[in-house]
């Protein structure tokens, strides 16, 4: 077992991290910021380092200072979190090369699932299914509307390094196609440094419904069911849950032996998440793998009562997986609402000073934060201030239950997304369940802005 872990993150996750950290009876070591010296993460970690200057490249995105610093404190691994260096082949490949463990899949693994295409492509090989399209970059106009008029439109234009959907055109008819492909290209070479589209079907209506996995050094594989995902705004999510409405035990027998399946055929390790599109026909098509523990595992922890982050250390430092699939229960339903400062109307990020704060408690109420009151939220950031987590014997428990914790939750001096968290519970077609990629839009369409957001 390691000795002493590094944490190479801030925030809440870089909280999550060192508490099961502590449980195992593991050291830890904080890295931070300028900006970050009055952060938890530096009190509750056993010793912490200043790696750089408040803007992430100089800091937690610098590999050598990172590096430096699990060496100067000799450090035996490194846990990434989520974002800034967690699907870093390079990052992880450093590691390997410093004899310092990456609390990871391998860097060869980060590199392959980081290839959305070549990603796609292996998925597809092991038996997922993938939606129409040309799979790969679109190097011509003539390429362009041969694979627009194969698959049908409408159809979806997407960058090939892009994941997360940035960057995505909607094309319904032959006319736009080429206009909207120049389009993507020139957005996709400025956001992502290289201007590679491709074209597939596009799925109206579509759910996004992903599956935790968990696969240890020995060629174990379990999955730990699904989070269903599809309440997103601009690409970010905004509320996971599980089950997801439209999952039957019966499915998730089997399509969790099939993405257990092929895991084990490409030899996974670590946690990962399985990334689908689901039509109105309940056909799953493989999106993109995301190689990180993830900020909504936490929906996964509530139901299944494991602690996905302690197994990733124990699954890293060469145990085999703690639990077996038949072990495994699903109980009840869970909910996460991600709190994030941002001002309701610009949607920009509201850094600055939380001037009173109260986090909401009580039976299936769980909240995960790095925030208190008088924490100063630096503006270099991600803006994810609290994840509200709860779990009820039912869906609609979970969200009365959900309803009342947002109630509670008392935090001023910055603008926040609870009002709007509030909205989407009260929203009868959420209530149904009748989540789908446009809900979102359609809601914030049909609102009196100013009135209901208050
Ligand atoms: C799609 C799609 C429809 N058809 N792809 C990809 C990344 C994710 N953040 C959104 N993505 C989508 N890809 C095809 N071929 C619709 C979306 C989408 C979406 C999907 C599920 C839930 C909410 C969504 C919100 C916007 C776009």
């Amino acid at each position: 077992m390691f000795r002493k872990i590094l944490v190479a993150n801030r925030g809440e996750i870089a909280l999550r991290i060192i508490l099961s950290c502590k449980e195992l009876g593991i050291k830890t070591v904080a890295v931070f910021s300028e900006a970050d010296r009055h952060a938890l993460h530096v009190r509750f970690a056993d010793e912490a380092i200043c790696i750089g200057p408040p803007k992430s490249t100089d800091s937690y995105l610098n590999i050598p200072s990172v590096i430096s610093a699990a060496e100067l404190s000799n450090a035996d691994a490194i846990h990434p979190g989520y974002g800034f260096l967690s699907e870093s082949g390079y990052f992880a490949e450093v590691c390997e090369a410093s004899r310092i463990k990456f609390i990871g899949p391998s860097s060869e693994a980060i590199r392959l699932m980081g290839d959305k295409a070549r990603a796609r492509r292996e998925m597809n090989r092991l038996g997922l299914h993938v939606l129409p399209g040309s799979g790969d970059a679109i190097h011509t106009d003539k390429e362009a509307l041969a694979t627009a008029e194969a698959v049908g439109y409408p159809v979806i234009i997407k960058a090939v390094a892009g994941g997360g959907g940035r960057g995505m055109r909607v094309v319904h008819n032959r006319g736009e196609l080429l206009v909207a492909l120049k389009t993507a290209q020139a957005e996709a070479a400025n956001a992502f440094g290289v201007p590679h589209c491709y074209i597939e079907k596009f799925v109206e209506k579509a759910r996004h419904i992903e599956f935790q996995l968990m696969a240890d050094e020995h060629g174990g594989v379990i999955h730990l069911g699904e989070r269903e995902c599809s309440i997103q705004r601009r690409h970010q999510k905004l509320i996971e849950e599980r089950p997801s409405v439209l999952m039957t035990p019966e499915l998730l027998d089997q399509f969790g032996a099939t993405v257990v399946r092929a895991m084990k055929d490409v030899g996974y390790t670590s946690v990962g998440t399985l990334e689908f599109l689901v039509d109105e026909r309940k056909n799953f098509y493989f999106m993109e793998m995301n190689t990180r523990i993830q900020v909504e595992h936490p929906v996964t922890e509530l139901v299944t009562g494991v602690d996905l982050v302690r197994d990733q250390i124990l699954i890293a430092a060469g145990e085999r997986l703690p639990h077996r699939q038949n072990d495994l229960q699903f109980r009840g339903h869970a909910m996460e609402c991600r709190i994030n400062a941002e001002d309701p109307v610009t949607h920009k990020p509201s850094p600055g000073k939380i001037t009173t704060w109260h986090a909401p408690g009580g039976p299936g109420v769980r909240v995960d934060t790095a925030a208190y009151a008088e924490y100063v939220i630096p503006p270099f950031y991600d803006s994810l201030i609290a994840k509200l987590v709860v779990h009820g014997s039912t869906r609609d428990e979970a969200i009365r239950r959900m309803d009342r914790a947002l109630d509670m939750f008392v935090v001023e001096g910055v603008k926040t997304t609870i009002p709007l968290h509030r909205q989407i519970l009260r929203n009868p077609q959420f209530r149904k369940g009748d989540i789908y990629t446009k809900l979102l839009e359609h809601l914030q369409e049909h609102r009196a802005p100013a009135v209901e957001m208050a």
